[in-house]
C-alpha cells in the first residue's frame, strides 16, 4: 500500500514543473521538520521543492536546515504540485489556503482526524494511528530512504526523530505506543543520535523563554473541584520579554505532570484579544471541544482559537469542560 503511494507521489512530482511543501499554521516540530525530511527525499530523487512558511522564526530547527529551501508565503504564489503535511484542513493553512486553489495536484499526508474544510487531494495518506507526520514519511518512503547515501539517510532519520520528540513530548504522551519505539530503533540504526537531538531540540531554551514559562506558570488556577487546570500568557508578557512566541514549544508541557487533573487548558494571547487555546485531557475528548469552535487535533490533545477578553474565553472553555464531564 505505502509502496504504491510513494511511487504515485514520485509520478506526480515528475509531472510537475514546480513543487511546494507546506504545513498547518503555527507550524511545529512535526509539520515543519517533516517538510525538511520530505524535501531531502525529493532532492535526492532530483525533484526541487520549496517549503512555504508564514514567515515564522525557524531558528529552533536551525540544526536541521543546512539544505532547506524555504520561502514565506506571498499572495499570488502558484505551485503545480502542493504537498500538505501534518494538516488535512484548508482552514488550518490560514493565509496560505490559496495555494490549494492554485495547485493542479495536491498530496495530503496527515495523522489528524479529518474535521472540517477537508482538502480535496489527488493523493492522500491520513492515518491518526501514526505518532507524527514525520513517522508517516519515514514508513512511506522507507525503501527509498534506505537506498540513499548514509549521510542523507542520517539527516532524514534525525528529522523524523525530532518529529517524534515533538509529537510525543519526549515519549510522554499517550501516543507513545510500541511501534514508536520500533521506529525509533530503526531511526537510530539509520544514524539518528537521540542524545544530541534531545539536547538540540528540547534543551535549547533562551532565558527569555524560561521567564515566559515561569510567568505563565504563576497564572495557574484550578476549576471544577480542582480537576481542571487553567493557565495563560498574555500578549504583554511576550512583548515585555521581546519573545517571539512562535519559536517556543507550548507551555502545556510544563503542567502535564500535575497530579490528579482531568484536563488542562492553556490560553496564549497571540494578538490583542485573540487567544490560541491548547487543550489536554486523558479522560475527556478535547478534540470534540476544539472542533466545535473551529479547531481540531487529537482526542487527548487539541487546539482552537477564540476571540475576546481572557475572562470570556475562559468562561467558554470552562462551560465546555463542564458539559464534557456531564457526558461521561
Ligand atoms: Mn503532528
Amino acid at each position: 500500500m505505502t509502496d504504491n503511494i510513494s511511487s504515485r507521489l514520485f509520478a506526480l512530482a515528475s509531472g510537475a514543473k514546480s513543487i511546494a511543501i507546506t504545513t498547518h499554521m503555527h507550524s511545529d516540530g512535526d509539520g515543519m521538520v517533516a517538510a525538511f525530511a520530505l524535501q531531502e527525499i525529493l532532492r535526492n530523487k532530483r525533484f526541487a521543492s520549496t517549503i512555504i512558511t508564514d514567515g515564522e522564526d525557524l531558528s529552533r530547527y536551525s540544526f536541521l536546515m543546512d539544505n532547506a529551501m524555504h520561502q514565506p508565503y506571498q499572495e499570488g504564489m502558484q505551485y503545480e504540485l502542493l504537498m500538505v503535511l501534518d494538516c488535512n484542513s484548508r482552514d488550518r493553512l490560514g493565509q496560505r489556503a490559496p495555494l490549494v486553489d492554485a495547485a493542479q495536484k495536491i498530496f495530503v499526508l496527515d495523522h489528524h482526524v479529518p474535521e472540517h474544510g477537508i482538502i480535496k487531494a489527488d493523493l492522500q495518506l491520513i492515518d491518526p494511528y501514526y505518532v507524527s507526520a514525520g513517522a508517516m514519511i519515514f514508513r512511506l518512503f522507507e525503501r527509498t530512504i534506505m537506498s540513499f547515501e548514509p549521510e542523507v539517510r542520517k539527516f532524514i532519520a534525525d528529522a523524523v526523530y525530532v518529529t517524534i520528540l515533538n509529537d510525543t513530548n519526549n515519549f510522554s504522551n499517550a501516543n507513545t505506543h510500541a511501534e514508536v519505539f520500533e521506529l525509533c530503533a530503526d531511526l537510530t540504526r539509520a544514524g539518528a543520535q537521540p542524545q544530541l537531538l534531545h539536547k538540540a531540540f528540547l534543551q535549547n531554551q533562551s532565558p527569555q523563554e524560561m521567564l515566559y514559562i515561569g510567568h505563565s506558570l504563576t497564572s495557574i488556577r484550578l476549576h471544577l473541584q480542582d480537576r481542571i487546570l487553567f493557565l495563560h500568557s498574555d500578549l504583554s508578557l511576550a512583548q515585555e520579554l521581546k519573545l517571539d512566541t512562535s519559536t517556543i514549544m507550548s507551555v502545556t508541557r510544563y503542567v502535564q505532570g500535575v497530579a490528579n487533573l482531568d484536563g488542562i487548558a492553556y490560553f496564549q494571547e497571540l494578538e490583542p484579544d485573540i487567544w490560541k487555546v491548547s487543550l489536554r485531557s486523558l479522560k475527556l475528548n478535547v478534540q470534540a471541544i476544539a472542533a466545535k469552535h473551529g479547531g481540531g487535533g487529537h482526542q487527548k490533545a487539541s487546539g482552537l482559537t477564540l476571540k475576546g477578553n481572557l475572562q470570556d474565553v475562559q468562561k467558554i472553555i470552562l462551560e465546555e469542560f463542564t458539559q464534557a464531564f456531564k457526558k461521561l
